[in-house]
């Protein structure tokens, strides 16, 4: 048989696919968690921990996936398969495919959105989370409250009903819940996450409705979280592995890495599942876990991606085989980021920054640059800037910091080293790379132009003279080649 004419992965293979799953003992349960984008990410993270908590310790918490982008086709792929995937987890030592169950219903924006509003007013639904990444807050980078500029937030206070965006379609629905919130669980990579989504929303609410804004403001529950696991986009390649182990088609695996960790802030006046049970850590604070994750994975994957695009090195594996790459990425976690982080005890930063290193040479995953280096008007600020201005502060070095942000800036004229042409892809592409353009040849005028873009660059830290310097240093030493600049930092 070729793959073409095996039967497609639905609800009713389960029982001839008990090897792939994690235990027979499954009921469907009921539907607890909306979740707002139905990436891989969610897919092979908290969908997976939340399965195993109900079959640890029961609960009506399956997921129902939302797609934000009007995307039919995820829905219709998903929904053929009953909501079922697999994870495809690839390790040095191999790989291991498990069939997830906990989703159970798709829904794609606009199409969906009278099926999607009564799921949300289900009081069934106790949990909101949301992966929507960074663009997907609309905040406004100087306040962090909502960007009223943002066309899709005109759009939404005109027609609040119908809303686009992540804190319209939360206020919308929380309006209808005010007897019995469910709790918003933010997933993205941003530091304080919950803080900042809950100020967000109440600062749209309060656009509209004084009152409400007070409401959500005092009685809805967002917890924070640092979620990490390295998950790359789907290829052919899980495709072709997930329909060999389990002799049934499965036109959406995830691939991802053995490893995962969830920290969350244990606030959920509705309930919650039981995380606790398998792996997660339900803490107080989650703010010293976020900070060394942003500052330590984060901002060391963003300053691979952008001087991996210039290098010419595809993925994460191939770029930390490179021992000068190796280096420079080592010291930079050592000398540069961990002096600027506090953490309890019980996290230890050495076998931390060990431990990264290890996970970045999985050769398995093929964890493409590229992707990593979307959106770095998004990621730039929380997982480089704030340890640039601490070490400004604490009139500490920072020149490999300082690398990681020239050769963003230099990855915008989207041209790699041996002349060949990339696309940039970031909700400021068009001004971003007009700003590059314009600047010529001239590092000088490329760093000036970018440094004026306060969105992303403070007043205070762009007009600093150390980091202007810092960063002229380093783009004349990528003018000479980014691999050049990386021994030369290493
Ligand atoms: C990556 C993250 O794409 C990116 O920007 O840095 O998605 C990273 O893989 C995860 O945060 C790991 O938990």
């Amino acid at each position: 048989m070729t793959s073409a004419t095996l039967p497609l992965l639905t609800r009713r293979a389960l029982p001839q696919l008990r090897a792939h799953t994690l235990s027979d003992s499954w009921r469907e349960p009921g539907i607890g968690i909306v979740h707002f984008g139905i990436g891989n990410f969610h897919r092979a993270h908290e969908a997976l921990f939340t399965e195993e908590a109900v079959l640890a310790a029961g609960g009506d918490w399956s997921i129902c996936g939302v797609t934000l982008q009007g995307d039919v086709t995820k829905r219709d792929a998903l929904m053929a398969q009953d909501g079922l995937y697999s994870v495809v987890e690839r390790g040095p030592e191999g790989e291991r495919v498990t069939v997830a169950r906990i989703l159970r219903e798709v829904l794609a924006l606009p199409h969906d959105r009278a099926a999607l509003f009564a799921r949300l007013a289900d009081p069934l639904v106790r949990i909101v989370s949301l992966t929507v990444t960074e663009k997907g807050y609309c905040r406004d980078t100087t306040t962090g409250d909502i960007d009223l500029w943002h066309p899709d937030v005109q759009h939404d206070l005109q027609s609040p009903d119908t809303p686009r965006t992540m804190p319209g379609l939360l206020v919308a629905a929380l309006r209808a819940r005010r007897a019995n919130p469910f709790t918003v669980l933010s997933c993205d990579n941003l530091a304080h996450n919950g803080a900042a989504l809950q100020r967000v929303v109440v600062s749209y609410a309060r656009q509209l409705d004084p009152a409400l804004a007070d409401w959500i403001d005092t009685s809805v529950a967002f917890p924070s979280t640092m979620v990490d696991r390295i998950v790359p986009a789907t290829t052919d390649a899980e495709r072709a592995s997930a329909t060999a182990a389990l002799a049934h088609r499965d036109a959406v695996p995830v691939p991802c890495e053995p490893f995962r960790q969830w920290v969350v802030e244990d606030r959920f006046p509705a309930g919650r599942p039981a995380w606790e049970q398998v792996g997660a850590q339900l803490v107080d604070d989650v703010t010293p876990f976020e900070f060394a994750k942003l500052r330590m994975l984060n901002a060391t994957h963003s300053t691979m991606a952008y001087l991996s695009m210039l290098a010419g090195f595809e993925t994460i594996d191939v770029a930390i085989a490179d021992p000068a790459m190796h280096t420079l990425i080592d010291t930079m976690m050592r000398d540069e980021i961990a002096p600027t982080l506090q953490v309890p005890a019980s996290l230890d930063l050495d076998a931390y920054r060990h431990a990264l290193l290890a996970r970045y040479a999985n050769p398995a995953l093929k964890h493409r640059c590229a992707q990593i280096a979307m959106d770095g008007s998004q990621k730039i600020p929380p997982r480089l800037l704030g340890t640039i201005a601490a070490r400004l502060d604490a009139n500490q070095p920072f020149a490999r910091l300082a690398l990681a942000i020239a050769a963003w800036m230099r990855f915008l004229r989207g041209v790699a080293d041996n002349g060949e042409r990339f696309e940039i892809s970031d909700p400021m592409a068009a001004r971003l790379t007009s700003l590059a353009a314009s600047a010529g040849t001239s590092h000088d005028a490329l760093m000036q132009a970018l440094l004026g873009v306060h969105e992303i660059f403070p007043a205070e830290l762009a007009g600093n003279a150390r980091f202007q310097i810092a960063l002229r240093d380093t783009l004349a030493e990528l003018e000479r080649g980014a691999k050049h600049a990386i021994t030369r930092y290493a």
